[in-house]
């Protein structure tokens, strides 16, 4: 039975099969061998490949406010929704990593790192993006919810994009200065960049197919935010510190000058001549000067730093979800918050 608990992932991958070859038969196009084998091998290749978090938590937190099992059809429906958003996500990386100049993902070259991609990545990008609605046309179109799904997925890709916008922005070369990296900036650029698309669109949409009314719920859409926002704290830390061989890319902020958490921290906390410094070397991209900011980073103790926000995180965290009068919300929240408490990847 497709519905026991805990088991969803194989199923869930396997309706990627069927919703990839819907695709690949899409008669508002006449593929041909090469056009099909294409795109086949580019959703193959950025789709499916990751932790799918955020695609497997539609289905459970749908099933945590259903509070019982669920039918096939309920399974099939909350994992093509979640197949949206790993969809989603894979349009974003796609182009994430052209303009942020990354070398691997998920254990593998970049997509326009392969030779015979390049800048055509662009449009796959474009294409995957297109994929979305294709699925929920097909999948939805009866659905009293159907619109206010087209609303949400439109509202928080345009939320993304703004943040990938001013995350991009704040780097521009010819204005570096570090003294605007402050936190309440990095606060902003990482709540529109992450936490919309990647916290609050599963649970808004599984709240949707539940019934619900989604302007009923701004706590939960709160409560999202700010774990998102800790998550991508933790995606910043993960980029200086994380192994590449367990989170399957090359860190690149530094070279990039992006206002990540860790050069935010310790700009608070570096004396005259360690700011002096950083000023001279953050966002060169020779060898030696990402080690050295790395080094500086040490000195400051900013893995002492991180692990104390971490444990503050997720107990300020906890104790809002607490405040939720639902239980079933509540564990919902919690389960998310358990899925990336303390993530080494
Ligand atoms: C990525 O932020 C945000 C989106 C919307 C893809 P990032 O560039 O820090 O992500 P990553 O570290 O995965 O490249
Ligand atoms: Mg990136
Ligand atoms: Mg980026
Ligand atoms: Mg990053």
């Amino acid at each position: 039975m497709a519905t026991s608990n805990g088991d969803h992932k194989s199923t869930f991958l396997d309706i990627y099969a069927s919703l990839k070859s819907e695709l690949l038969n899409d008669s508002s196009f006449e593929f041909d061998d090469a056009s099909r084998q294409w795109v086949q091998r580019m959703m193959d290749y950025n789709v499916p490949g990751g932790k799918l978090n955020r695609g497997l938590s539609v289905i459970d937190s749908y099933k945590l406010l259903k509070g019982e099992d669920l039918t096939d059809d309920e399974v099939f429906l909350s994992s093509a929704l979640g197949w949206c958003i790993e969809w989603l996500q894979a349009y974003f990386l796609v182009l994430d990593d052209i303009m942020d100049n990354s070398h691997t993902r998920r254990g593998q070259p970049c997509w326009f790192k392969l030779e015979k991609v390049g800048m055509i990545a662009i449009n796959d990008g474009i294409l995957l993006r297109n994929h979305i609605p294709r699925i929920l046309k097909k999948h939805f179109r009866g659905k009293a919810y159907y619109v206010d799904l087209l609303d949400l997925f439109n509202e928080v890709e345009f939320q993304t994009a703004s943040g990938q916008m001013i995350d991009l922005i704040t780097t521009l070369v010819g204005e570096k200065d570090l003294s605007k990296y402050t936190l309440p900036v990095h606060r902003r650029i990482v709540q529109y960049k992450t936490a919309y698309y990647s916290f609050y669109l599963p649970v808004a949409c599984a709240l949707l197919m539940a019934g619900e009314n989604l302007d009923n719920h701004v706590f939960v859409q709160n409560v999202l935010i700010e774990m998102g926002t800790y998550f991508q704290v933790q995606d910043d830390y993960l980029d200086c510190y994380g192994a590449p061989e367990v989170i399957g890319k090359i860190g690149t902020d530094i070279e990039d000058f992006k206002c990540s958490w860790m050069v935010v921290q310790a700009l608070e906390r570096a004396n005259e001549d360690q700011k002096k410094l950083l000023y001279e070397i953050y966002g060169n991209a020779d060898p030696a000067c990402v080690a050295k900011v790395k080094a500086l980073y040490k000195d400051l103790n900013l893995e002492g730093v991180f692990a104390e926000y971490e444990s503050k995180s997720y107990h300020k965290l906890i104790s809002s979800i607490e405040a939720h009068p639902s239980e079933k919300v509540q564990a919902v929240l919690k389960s998310f918050l358990g899925k990336i408490y303390k993530r080494q990847k």
